[in-house]
């Protein structure tokens, strides 16, 4: 057995280069030049070729293992025929034929002569090889038992499929022995959006996706006058959110009511202290207080579910999302560490926050970080409605609005003010009882503003 070692070539000025990717392994026959391993560097991966060809004995590097010129990668048998048996099928010939820019160590050589038999080649290939010539080849495996190879690409490339939600195990590489480019994660979503299915698309990019019949195209024109007005940038950013949270999660929404009526009287016994502070404590910074509250005491609702979906993420931080209706569409602002702050502060934050919303003055910053979100239509009408959930949040209050209502107490009907609320909860997290416990735990605070002050 004649025994080399693959080096890394001269790759310029990179040292400790990290590796991203190893594309052999034991057994595999290589040819020279044929890509072993990939390095990434800051600003590029890149491609080591191997220096000779023959069997790979043995590896010696592993991912994320830093290499530098002259770094053994791994051993090659450079034998030159592999082949056991000449009755059974013709040999294989593998010819060494070195890079004169590689770097290459000749470690052990059990024998010099290039014309004798390798002992170790890939078993696939052996049986292969060894299949005498009159039998018919081995029955196909349909597609659907064939594993998914790894797919090989950069990490440029793989950013951008997790972008688009493409599995790049779908995706056919047309780069140097099959890498994946970026322009065939291109080609590949071009071609499920003509087709209108989705293999390999974790999220939908247009109307038509998961497989969703499109919506026919209808000249309205045809029925009466029209008007054609562009969707505003904000709508269209938010309608792909909501899209995507919609076809994800699968929604259920809890109805519930909470008789505020103490709240609302305490709400307005702090009117003169707020005009003395320039600020008025709204029913929304009461129920910022009270789902900070709820979320304390059900952390599973101050969660989010983590990209394998087999984790739960628990925050420790309450910073809370409410959505504010401007002219150009749904904003949701975070207001961060409700449970922190003081009913005043929590007013003027929210009412500043609001403000910009509709300014179109909100930082990025200013609308990351939520953990839950409240959506209220309390100021406009409504009895109920379905929020939908702000991924990866895992749950979301929409409150409606409060109505005096009869309601039987002791023995007679007195009037009370009662407040609609609707939340809609992530089911693959949370279970009904859990969101029904949840909602009546806001009850039960929002009925006792003393509960609210603890
Ligand atoms: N029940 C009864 N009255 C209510 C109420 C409720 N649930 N919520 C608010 N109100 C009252 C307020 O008390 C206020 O009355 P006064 O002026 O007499 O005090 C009035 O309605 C207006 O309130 P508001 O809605 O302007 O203020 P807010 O702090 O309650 O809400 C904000 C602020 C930003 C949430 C709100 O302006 C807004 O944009 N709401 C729309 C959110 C939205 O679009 N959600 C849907 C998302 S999905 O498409």
């Amino acid at each position: 057995m004649a025994l080399q070692a693959v080096t890394v070539p001269d790759i310029g000025d990179f040292k400790e280069v990290p590796i991203l990717e190893i594309l052999v392994k034991p057994g595999d026959p290589i040819t020279v030049d044929q890509s072993i391993i990939t390095l990434e560097s800051d600003k590029a991966t890149m491609e080591i070729p191997s220096s000779h060809a023959g069997i790979v004995q043995d590896i010696k590097v592993a991912v994320g293992d830093k290499v530098s010129v002259g770094s053994v990668i791994l051993i090659l048998d450079t034998t030159t025929e592999i082949l056991t048996s000449p009755s059974v099928v013709e040999p294989v010939k593998i010819t060494p034929a070195p890079l004169p820019s590689s770097t290459s160590t000749p470690i052990a050589s059990s024998s010099s002569d290039s014309s004798r038999t390798a002992p170790a080649v890939a078993p696939s290939i052996m049986a292969d090889l060894r299949r005498p010539k009159n039998l018919p080849p081995p029955p196909l495996q349909s597609i659907a038992d064939q594993p998914f190879t790894k797919p090989h690409a950069g990490p440029a490339v793989r950013h951008l499929a997790r972008e688009l939600g493409v599995d790049l195990a779908r995706v056919k590489g047309s780069g140097r022995h099959s890498r994946i480019l970026k322009a065939d994660v291109h080609n590949f979503v071009k071609q499920v959006m003509n087709e209108g299915s989705v293999p390999g698309l974790a999220i939908p990019l247009t109307g038509g996706g998961m497989g969703i019949p499109e919506i026919p195209a209808i000249d309205f024109s045809k029925f009466g006058d029209i008007e054609i007005r562009p969707l505003s940038r904000i709508q269209k950013l938010a309608g792909a959110s909501l899209h995507r949270s919609w076809l994800n999660i699968p929604h259920v929404t809890q109805f519930d009511e909470a008789d505020i009526t103490e709240l609302e009287q305490f709400r307005r016994d702090l009117a003169a202290e707020g005009e003395r502070r320039q600020v008025k404590v709204t029913l929304l910074s009461l129920l910022l207080k009270a789902c900070a509250a709820a979320l304390k005491e059900f952390p599973t609702f101050n969660a989010s579910l983590d990209s394998s979906k087999e984790n739960l993420i628990l925050k420790k931080y309450y910073h809370l999302g409410v959505a504010v209706d401007t002219p150009d569409g749904l904003v949701v602002p975070v207001i961060k560490d409700v449970a922190n702050q003081g009913l005043f502060e929590l007013a003027a934050h929210l009412r500043d926050l609001s403000q910009k919303a509709r300014d179109k003055k909100l930082s990025p910053h200013e609308m990351q970080g939520a953990c839950f979100t409240i959506s209220s239509l309390g100021g406009i009408g409504g009895t109920a409605f379905t929020p939908i959930i702000n991924a990866p949040e895992v749950a979301i209050l929409g409150v409606s609005r409060a109505q005096l209502q009869p309601v039987y107490q002791n023995g007679e009907l007195v009037p009370r003010l009662i407040l609609p609320l609707s939340l809609s909860y992530d089911h693959r997290v949370i279970d009904g009882a859990l969101a029904a416990r949840f909602t009546q735990y806001l009850r039960f605070i929002l009925s006792d503003v003393r509960r609210l002050l603890l």
